[in-house]
């Protein structure tokens, strides 16, 4: 009877989940987690789906990663979204990906200002269509007061052109005066899109991809790295909380004298 109720509320299943999120919280949590969501195309092309499926599966699976890291007290959650190289896809793909920031906050974003999570963006804007600036924008404001996890969105976004970005503005300071002297790291850091963001702890990349491809070059000098082979929407909460407690057991080894 008990396993009856068992299978039909999948009770162990969440307590489980639970025991695991309580124990991770009482050790240090990554401050930053970035995620390279690989992998949406291929999970596609197992099921005999067209790619955009396998982007708006992939799509839900952020709501509920950005659930979970704002439950285990997460500070930052950088997710690649859309990067300049993936305007070489066909056109229509493009177009459906460019809908779904509309999509994702059209209904997300009441839980997001509620949970007290802010929205944030690195990445080219001028190339986005204005439907999709206007979407992010929206959720930008009305989250801006919010002081719990900042959920950042890199959309149209290279580090390469990141940093000579940088590059360029330090020298337009230097020329007008406005800056002066030595430029430190952290100095550089500041003019990056990243901004004030604190550098990522952990990046996770799914779809058994061992690559950066243009990701956060100068932010992931120190980060540990997490590979998984799963693809990006099949990633589940217990993913995520593997890839931590694999943080927290690799910083428990190199932290200590
Ligand atoms: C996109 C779903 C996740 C897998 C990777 C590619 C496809 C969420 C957003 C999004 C972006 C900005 C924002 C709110 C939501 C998104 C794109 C693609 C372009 F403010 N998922 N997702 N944007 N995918």
């Amino acid at each position: 009877m008990y396993s009856l109720w068992k299978r039909l509320f999948n009770k162990d299943a969440s307590s489980d989940l639970n025991k695991r999120i309580q124990d991770i919280k009482k050790n240090a949590v990554p401050f930053h987690i970035a995620i390279i969501m690989d992998g949406n195309g291929r999970w596609a092309k197992k099921r005999a789906l067209p790619r955009v499926a396998g982007h708006h599966e992939g799509m839900k699976v952020v709501r509920r990663i950005t659930r979970l890291a704002n439950k285990l007290g997460i500070g930052t959650l950088t997710v690649y979204a859309f990067s300049t190289e993936n305007w070489k896809r066909p056109k229509s793909e493009v177009e459906f990906l460019m809908k779904l920031p509309e999509e994702f906050l059209g209904s997300f974003l009441p839980e997001l200002v509620s949970e007290n999570v802010k929205v944030e963006m690195i990445g080219d804007k001028s190339y986005l269509p204005p439907h999709t600036i206007r979407a992010v924008e929206t959720a930008m404001e009305k989250t801006k007061h919010n002081t719990g996890l900042i959920l950042n969105f890199a959309l149209n976004y290279g580090s390469r052109s990141e940093i000579l970005g940088a590059v360029k503005k330090i020298i337009d300071d230097k020329k007008s005066g406005l800056l002066n002297g030595d430029i430190t790291e952290e100095d550089f850091s500041s003019y990056l899109m990243t901004g004030n963001l604190q550098d990522p702890d952990l990046l996770i990349r799914t779809s058994g991809e061992i690559r950066l491809s243009n990701f956060m070059l100068w932010q992931l000098a120190y980060s540990e790295f997490w590979f998984t082979d799963v693809l990006w929407p099949d990633f589940k909460e217990e993913d995520l909380l593997e890839a931590v407690e694999v943080y927290q057991k690799r910083s428990r080894r190199f932290g200590g004298v």
